[in-house]
């Protein structure tokens, strides 16, 4: 397979829309490098500016047998500005990664309460004591995106809190390159579209109903994507390529039984059905945009935060590939962000009042400013985007 690289140079990326004051023109280069220096977003204004009622919204305060014992009301921030409250955001994942870097950064920010949605709750308390996040800044609720009963669960528990939700981040995600055969989710799913797009599918659509209720100035429903389901990059371009065929797999359910495990109905391949997997999650942000943005004022976006070659998403990975992936990262394509610097992005992304344009796949310059990147043939697609919604409305017991 030839890369053709110079039309993918021209194709991986967009002259941003006039008028972003973050939105940064990227020239191209085959690695990613910006050649252009931009300002940085600025990150220091925030959501607090704009003014929004205090809401003592004091719900019934159930037992949460897994939320930390934090007050059931969005707080002011600890500087005891009464007529500020913290914008609460869901962020899935939150125990290691991106998610917990971006949990990091928002709680820090005093802006934000971040429900932390993990599916293994003492990881993620550990992981939010020693990433240092002041326990009055987050609460960590059970989340199994591999389980469709989990996701219910979840969504109650965050009802029973009281909390209005302002923000949600679809983030978790799972990899499994070398897995030889599928393995599955409790509905039988195959494990990396059913826990990716599947799980988070069905938690969007839940959760829609809590968002459209916030009077949140500036309400975000973020799924982070990537360029390896991008095939417009040379990154999208290493084997195995994402593509979703005709969705024969993902219409008999992806249980490799009566159907394959794959959504273009072939033989497994990890690699691929997470690639796939973040198609999907790019296509969703799009659907959601469509069918919601107008009526409902939620942002919809999705990001490609930089390659954070160190996180857990490479534990399957062999150990060979795990020593030198983030060094090949580092210094050969120069794609590589740590976990901090991703976690900002995240960050900017649910947060920063420029970056309100909906149905954006936000991407970074090598000065670290955002700008809006241009998805693959497929991953903007809408006719395929419509069709993989009707599909897994009817995979998630949704229609
Ligand atoms: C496959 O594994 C699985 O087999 C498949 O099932 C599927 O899961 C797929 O995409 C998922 O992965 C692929 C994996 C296995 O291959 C790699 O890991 C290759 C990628 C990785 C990065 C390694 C590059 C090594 C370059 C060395 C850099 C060292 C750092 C230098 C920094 C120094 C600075 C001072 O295979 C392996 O893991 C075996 C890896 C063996 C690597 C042998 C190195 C060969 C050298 C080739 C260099 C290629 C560099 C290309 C650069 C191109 C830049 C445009
Ligand atoms: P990590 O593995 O560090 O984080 C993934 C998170 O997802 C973990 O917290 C993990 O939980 C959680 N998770 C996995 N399965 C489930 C599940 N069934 N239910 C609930 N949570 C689950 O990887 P990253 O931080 O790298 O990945 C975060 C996101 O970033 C993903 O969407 C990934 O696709 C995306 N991304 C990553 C890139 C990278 O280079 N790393 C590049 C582009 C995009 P636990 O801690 O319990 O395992
Ligand atoms: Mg890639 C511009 C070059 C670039 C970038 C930004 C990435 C990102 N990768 C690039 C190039 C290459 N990669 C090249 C030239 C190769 C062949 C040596 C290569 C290989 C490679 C492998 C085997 N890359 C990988 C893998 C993985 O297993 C990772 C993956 O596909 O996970 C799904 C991966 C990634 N490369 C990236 C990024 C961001 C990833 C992983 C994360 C993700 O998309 O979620």
């Amino acid at each position: 397979m030839a890369l053709q690289a110079a039309s993918l140079v021209s194709s991986a990326f967009v002259v941003p829309k006039e008028g972003k004051s973050s939105a940064s023109l990227k020239e191209s280069s085959l690695l990613g490098v910006s050649l252009s220096d931009h300002v940085k977003a600025d990150f220091s204004s925030s959501a607090l500016k704009c003014k929004r009622e205090f809401n003592q919204r004091v719900g019934t305060v159930r037992a949460q047998s897994m939320a930390t014992a934090t007050p059931a009301v969005n707080r002011a921030s600890s500087e005891g500005k009464k007529t500020l409250t913290q914008g609460c955001c869901v962020v899935t994942g939150a125990s290691s990664g991106l998610g917990l870097a971006a949990a990091k950064a928002l709680a820090e920010s005093g802006k934000w309460h971040v429900i932390m949605a993990c599916r293994d709750f003492l990881k993620a308390e550990r992981a939010a004591k020693s990433a240092g996040i002041a326990k009055e800044n987050y609460t960590i609720m059970h989340l199994d995106l591999a389980s469709l009963d989990s996701v219910r669960q979840f969504v109650d528990t965050f009802r029973q809190s009281g909390r209005t939700l302002d923000v949600l981040v679809c983030n978790a995600a799972v990899y499994l390159p070398t897995a030889k055969e599928p393995t599955f989710t409790a509905e039988g799913f195959e494990l990396s579209v059913g826990t990716n797009h599947l799980g988070h599918f069905l938690l969007s659509r839940l959760l829609l109903e809590d968002m459209k209720k916030s009077d949140y100035p500036s309400k975000r429903l973020i799924i982070v994507g990537s360029i390896t389901g991008n095939t417009n990059t040379l990154a999208g371009n290493v084997p195995p390529k994402a593509n979703l065929g005709d969705l024969r797999g993902l219409a008999g359910g992806l249980n490799g039984l009566n159907s394959s495990a794959m959504i273009d109905g072939g033989e497994f391949d990890g690699a691929k059905a997470y690639k796939d997997s973040k198609v999907c999650n790019m296509l969703t942000m799009q659907e959601l945009h469509r069918r919601f943005h107008e009526e409902t004022g939620i942002t919809f976006a999705s990001l490609y935060p930089g390659c954070i070659a160190t996180t857990g998403l490479f534990r399957e990975h062999i150990p060979l590939f795990r020593l030198l992936f983030p060094p090949f990262q580092k210094y050969i394509t120069k794609g590589f962000v740590s976990e901090e610097d991703a976690g900002k992005r995240l960050a900017q992304v649910v947060s920063d009042p420029s970056l309100t344009k909906s149905g954006v796949y936000w991407s970074w310059n090598k000065n670290s400013a955002s700008f809006e990147n241009q998805l693959s043939q497929e991953a903007s697609d809408a006719e395929k985007a419509r069709k993989v919604w009707e599909v897994s409305e009817k995979l998630v017991g949704l229609a």
